[in-house]
C-alpha cells in the first residue's frame, strides 16, 4: 500500500502556496465498474497558467495501475517520480490540448474506504481530501475546477442503480448483460467534489418547488429493507433548503439532489455536489431503532451538507490550510438551523448549551495538547489530520463571534449584518476558491460600521494562534461612589510552536444582577442613559477596566452569557452568587453554567483533598438547588435533565494541572450516587411526571422530557445499587421491554447498566436477540458495554472478549469504533489502568487497525494526546506506548504525525 511509507512524512507549509502550474478546464471519465479491476479512461482539456513559468505536469495519483497516456490522441514520454506522474513533453504556449490516461484500480481490496471502494457488494467514492488521486492520475486540489462527464458502465443485474453528480443524461442497455449511465455536472468543482455510486439500491423521493417556482427532485437511497427508516432524512433536507432560502438567500442550485447511505464509511458524510454520501448512522431512523440524539445528529448532518452545497461547493477551499473556511462556517450554520429548528428560547439554550460542551470537553483538551493547531493550520504531514474539533468546533465559534461583532443597537444579534456579509462574500467569490481571510474581510466590508471592520486585522488572530484564551474576571464594587468597576484581563497558554501570543478580540456577553436575582440597568461611566438586560463589551487589550454606574448595591455578574466566546472565564464567583445565578439568570447558558461551577468545585475540593474520597461530596446547598431544579414548573425537561448532569470526567481533568484518572471517576461516580441518594424522592417524581409522551415525536418538548425521565430512572437504579431494593431495577427492566420507542427502551437498558444490577445481563442478552439484524443498533450495544464503568477491571476483558463476538467485524469503521473507540476514548475509568493494560490494548489496536485503514487508526491514535498531563505510573505507562507504536517500522503518515507529535510534548 503505498500510503505506509518508511522514514520521515513531508510537512506542508501554508506560506509554501502557490497557484497551480496548469487547469483542468473539463473532464470526461468513463467507469468500467468491477470489484477486483475497475478501468477509468479519463480525457482531459488542460491549459497551461500563462501566469507561471511553462513547467512540466505533475498529476497526482495513488494505488493505481497505468495503462496509457496520450496528449492529443499520440503517445507521450512520462516519467514517475514517487507517486507523480510527470509530463515534461508538451505542447507549447497556453492552449488547451487533450490529455487521456487510462488506468485500473481494485476497489474491492480498498479497505482505507479512501477514493472507490466496494461496500457490501456497491461502488462508493470518497474523495476530501486527497482521495480523487486514488481514482484516476489529477491534480488533486482544490483550486483545480472542471467540468465533469461521467460515463458508469457495470453489470446491470448486480448494479442497476448507477449515479454520479449532476444531470442524468443518458442510460442504456450494453451488451454481456451490462447497462450504462452518463452524468454531467452543470457545476465546476474541484475533484474532491467527485462522486460516484453503483449498487443494488432502492430509493425515497419527494419532488419539491423552490421559492422561484422551479422545481427540484429529492432523493434518499438506500439498501432494500432500510427504506422505512428514510422518512426523517428526507424531511431534514427538505426543512434544510427552506431554511437556506429564508435565512440566507440562497436556493437549491441543481434539478436533482441525491443522499446514498453507506454502512462503511471512515467519518460522518460527504458532501459531493449533488450526491451526498453518508454513513447510515447519519440517515437511518425510526423511533423503533433510533433515539432522539440518533433523531437531531440526523436532522443536523443531513442539513450540514446540503449547506455545503453553497459553503464549500460553490465557493470551495483554495487550499486546505483554509479548510475551516467552508467548514467552521457550516457547522455555524447548522447549529444555527437546529437551533432555529427547535423554536422555544429554552430549546435554543438547550443547543446551544450541547454545542458548548462538545468545544469545551473536546476540542479544549486539543487546544491545550500536542495536536493544537489554529483554526487555519500553518503545517501539516496528513491533511486528514486536521479534519479537528479545532477546525470544525472552534471554526464555528470564530464565525459566531464575527456575527455578534456586526451586531449594532438596531440588530443585537447581528444576523441582519451577517446575513449581508454572506451576500457580499457569494457576490465576490462565487464559482472561486478562496481563502478565511477573503470570507472574514467581505463580512466586515459589508458591515463598515461595525466592529468586526474595526477590528479585522486583530480579530483575524483567531485564525493564526492557537489555544484556548483564558479570560480573568475582577468585580469590585463602590458603596460610596455606586459604581462596579469589571477588570477584564486575558492570556493564552503557549502552544506548539507559538510560544507568544498576541492579545484576541474577544466580545464578552454580561448582564449584572441584584442580589434577589432582578436584571440591574447597565450603564457605563461615559454613557448617558442605561441599558436593560444583556450587553456586549469587547476587550480587546490584555486587560481593560469597564466602569458601571449608578447601581445601587453590588452586582452578581452574569459574564460570558451565551457562552459568546471561545475562551476559559475565570472569575472567584462565591456560592452564593452562583446559587443566584442558578435560581434566576435570564440567560440559560449562564444559569446551566453556574450549576456546573457549583459541581465541579465540589468535584475539584474532593480531588485535590489528601486521603480516600469522602462518601459525601456534595453539600446541602447543593443539593438543595438541584432538587429546585428538578422541581421548577418554569423549566423545560430538557434544560433540567443538563443542569443535573454531572460535569464529564475529561472536563473535570482539563481544570487539573496533574490528571489523576481514578480518583477522577470515583469522586464523580461518588457524586452520581450521593444525587442519586440524597433526591431519591425527587428523582421519583421527576421519572413519574415525565415517563409518558405519547406517540412518538422527535421534537424538543417531547425528547426532553425522555431525556429527564431516563436519567432520574438512572438514578433511582443507581439508588438502588447500594439499598438492595429491587423495585426500581425491576421497573426498569419492564420499561425496557415495553417501551414503544428506541430512546425509552435504551435509556432503561443503559440504567440496568451502569448500575450494574444483575438485570443488566438478561436485558442486554434480549436486546441482541431483538435486534440482531439492525446494525446501528448492535453499534449501540457494543458501545454500551465497552463504555460501561469499570468496576472490577473487568471492563478491558470483556473489551476483548465483544471484538471476539460474531458480530464484531474489525474493518467496519462503525463497529470497530463502537467498541475500541468508546473504550479508549469515552471510558477514562477503565482505560487509564494502573497495569498499564490498557494502554497496551490501545497500541495493539492502533498497529493492528493503521495496516488498513490509517485514517481511523489515526482518530484512535489520539486517545493518549494529553499523556503528559497524568499522574505517575499513567504517565510513563502512557508515553511507553506512544513510544512503542512510533517505533513501528511501517506506520502510515496519519498515524505517525499523531504519535511523533504526542512525544514532543
Ligand atoms: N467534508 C467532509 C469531511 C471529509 C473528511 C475527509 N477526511 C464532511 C463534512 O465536514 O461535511
Ligand atoms: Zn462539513
Amino acid at each position: 500500500m503505498t500510503s505506509l511509507r518508511e522514514g520521515p512524512t513531508t510537512v506542508i507549509r501554508r506560506e509554501d502556496y502557490v497557484a497551480p502550474a496548469y487547469f483542468i478546464d473539463t473532464v470526461d471519465l468513463t467507469f468500467d465498474l468491477d470489484p477486483a479491476k475497475t478501468r477509468v479512461l479519463n480525457r482531459m482539456r488542460v491549459r497551461r497558467n500563462p501566469a507561471l513559468p511553462a513547467q512540466a505536469l505533475r498529476l497526482d495519483g495513488e494505488d493505481l495501475n497505468l495503462a496509457r497516456v496520450l496528449v492529443n490522441g499520440t503517445g507521450t514520454s512520462f516519467r514517475m517520480e514517487g507517486s507523480q506522474l510527470v509530463l515534461e513533453k508538451l505542447p507549447e504556449g497556453t492552449e488547451p490540448f487533450e490529455l487521456e490516461i487510462f488506468t485500473t484500480c481494485n476497489p474491492a481490496k480498498n479497505t482505507q474506504l479512501m477514493g472507490l471502494y466496494v461496500s457490501q457488494g456497491t461502488f462508493f467514492t470518497q474523495c476530501e481530501a486527497e482521495g480523487f488521486r486514488r481514482i484516476t492520475y489529477f491534480l488533486d486540489r482544490p483550486d483545480v475546477m472542471a467540468s465533469f462527464t461521467v460515463t458508469l458502465r457495470a453489470d446491470q443485474a448486480a448494479y442497476p442503480v448507477l449515479l454520479s453528480n449532476g444531470n442524468l443524461v443518458e442510460q442504456g442497455p450494453l451488451e454481456g448483460g451490462r447497462h450504462y449511465a452518463k452524468w454531467v455536472d452543470p457545476h465546476k468543482k474541484p475533484c474532491y467534489l467527485f462522486a460516484l455510486v453503483a449498487g443494488n439500491l432502492v430509493h425515497r423521493e419527494q419532488k419539491i418547488i423552490s421559492r422561484s417556482g422551479t422545481e427540484h427532485t429529492l432523493q434518499v437511497y438506500v439498501r432494500r429493507g432500510d427504506l422505512d427508516k428514510t422518512e426523517h432524512a428526507m424531511h431534514s433536507l427538505m426543512a434544510a433548503i427552506a431554511w437556506d432560502e429564508a435565512r440566507f438567500g440562497l436556493p437549491l442550485d441543481l434539478e436533482r439532489f441525491m443522499i446514498v447511505a453507506t454502512s462503511d464509511f471512515n467519518m460522518g458524510a460527504m458532501e459531493n455536489k449533488g450526491l451526498n454520501i453518508f454513513n447510515t448512522k447519519y440517515v437511518l431512523a425510526s423511533p423503533a431503532t433510533a433515539t432522539d440524539t440518533d433523531f437531531a445528529n440526523v436532522e443536523s448532518v443531513v442539513a450540514h451538507e446540503y449547506f455545503h452545497n453553497w459553503t464549500g461547493n460553490r465557493v470551495t477551499c483554495r487550499d486546505w490550510f483554509q479548510l475551516s473556511l467552508k467548514e467552521g462556517l457550516t457547522v455555524f450554520r447548522d447549529q444555527e438551523f437546529s437551533m432555529d429548528m427547535a423554536g422555544s428560547p429554552s430549546a435554543r439554550a438547550v443547543k446551544r448549551i450541547e454545542d458548548v460542551r462538545v468545544l469545551r470537553t473536546a476540542q479544549f483538551p486539543e487546544d491545550a495538547g500536542p495536536m493544537a493547531h489554529p483554526v487555519r493550520p500553518d503545517q501539516y504531514a496528513e491533511i486528514n489530520n486536521f479534519y479537528t474539533l479545532t477546525v470544525y468546533e472552534k471554526g464555528a465559534e470564530v464565525v459566531r463571534m464575527q456575527q455578534t461583532l456586526v451586531g449594532s443597537q438596531s440588530d443585537p444579534s447581528g444576523r441582519e449584518g451577517f446575513a449581508k456579509g454572506m451576500k457580499l462574500y457569494f457576490e465576490r467569490h462565487d464559482g472561486q476558491a478562496v481563502t478565511c481571510d477573503d470570507f472574514a474581510q467581505a463580512m466586515a466590508d459589508a458591515n463598515p460600521d461595525s466592529d468586526l471592520a474595526r477590528l479585522l486585522p486583530q480579530f483575524k488572530r483567531w485564525y493564526s494562534q492557537a489555544g484556548t484564551p483564558r479570560v480573568k474576571a475582577q468585580g469590585i464594587y463602590n458603596a460610596s461612589e455606586r459604581t462596579y468597576t469589571l477588570t477584564l484581563s486575558q492570556s493564552c497558554p503557549a502552544t506548539p510552536g507559538q510560544p507568544v501570543k498576541e492579545p484576541f478580540v474577544i466580545p464578552v456577553a454580561l448582564g449584572l444582577l441584584s442580589a434577589e436575582g432582578q436584571e440591574l440597568p447597565l450603564q457605563l461611566a461615559h454613557e448617558s442613559h442605561a441599558r436593560t438586560g444583556n450587553r456586549t463589551l469587547v476587550l480587546t487589550q490584555a486587560s481593560e477596566t469597564f466602569t458601571f454606574i449608578n447601581l445601587d448595591s453590588a452586582p452578581v455578574p452574569s459574564l460570558l452569557r451565551g457562552f459568546s466566546a471561545p475562551v476559559i472565564l475565570e472569575h472567584d464567583y462565591t456560592d452564593t452568587q452562583l446559587l443566584t445565578l442558578l435560581a434566576h439568570d435570564t440567560d440559560p447558558f449562564n444559569r446551566w453554567e453556574a450549576g456546573q461551577r457549583l459541581a465541579l468545585r465540589r468535584a475539584l475540593t474532593a480531588i485535590r483533598a489528601d486521603g480516600p474520597v469522602p462518601a459525601e461530596v456534595l453539600d446541602t446547598a447543593y443539593l438543595d438547588a438541584m432538587r429546585a431544579v428538578l422541581h421548577h414548573p418554569g423549566l423545560d425537561a430538557a434544560f433540567k435533565e443538563l443542569v443535573l448532569t454531572l460535569p464529564a470526567e475529561t472536563y473535570i481533568g482539563e481544570q487539573l494541572d496533574v490528571v489523576d484518572p481514578q480518583r477522577i471517576h470515583t469522586v464523580r461516580e461518588a457524586m452520581r450516587q450521593q444525587l442519586a441518594h440524597a433526591l431519591h424522592d425527587d428523582w421519583v417524581h421527576a421519572y413519574e411526571a415525565h415517563k409518558d409522551n405519547g406517540a412518538y415525536r422527535p421534537d424538543p418538548v417531547s425528547s426532553g422530557r425522555r431525556a429527564l425521565a431516563g436519567l432520574a430512572l438512572q438514578m433511582l437504579c443507581v439508588a438502588a445499587r447500594d439499598n438492595g431494593n429491587p423495585v426500581w431495577p425491576g421497573k426498569a427492566y419492564q420499561r425496557f421491554k415495553d417501551a414503544g420507542n428506541m430512546t425509552d427502551r435504551f435509556n432503561a437498558l443503559q440504567a440496568l447498566v451502569i448500575s450494574g444490577h444483575a438485570l443488566a445481563q438478561e436485558a442486554l442478552q434480549r436486546f441482541h436477540s431483538q435486534f440482531q439484524h439492525d446494525d446501528l443498533v448492535l453499534d449501540k450495544w457494543f458501545a454500551l458495554q465497552a463504555g460501561a464503568p469499570d468496576r472490577s477491571g473487568n471492563i478491558l476483558p470483556l473489551v476483548r472478549q465483544l471484538m471476539q463476538h460474531p458480530d464484531f467485524h474489525l474493518r467496519n469503521p462503525n463497529r470497530a469504533r463502537s467498541v475500541i473507540s468508546t473504550y479508549c476514548h469515552a471510558n477514562p475509568g477503565a482505560f487509564h489502568r494502573a497495569d498499564a493494560a490498557g494502554y497496551a490494548f490501545w497500541c495493539e489496536r492502533v498497529l493492528e487497525i493503521d495496516a488498513f485503514n490509517p485514517q481511523v487508526a489515526a482518530r484512535l491514535a489520539r486517545a493518549l494526546d494529553r499523556w503528559s498531563k497524568l499522574a505517575e505510573p499513567y504517565r510513563s505507562a502512557a508515553r511507553e506506548a506512544i513510544a512503542r507504536v512510533a517505533a513501528h517500522d511501517a506506520l502510515s503518515n496519519d498515524v505517525r504525525e499523531v504519535v511523533t507529535r504526542a512525544l514532543a510534548d
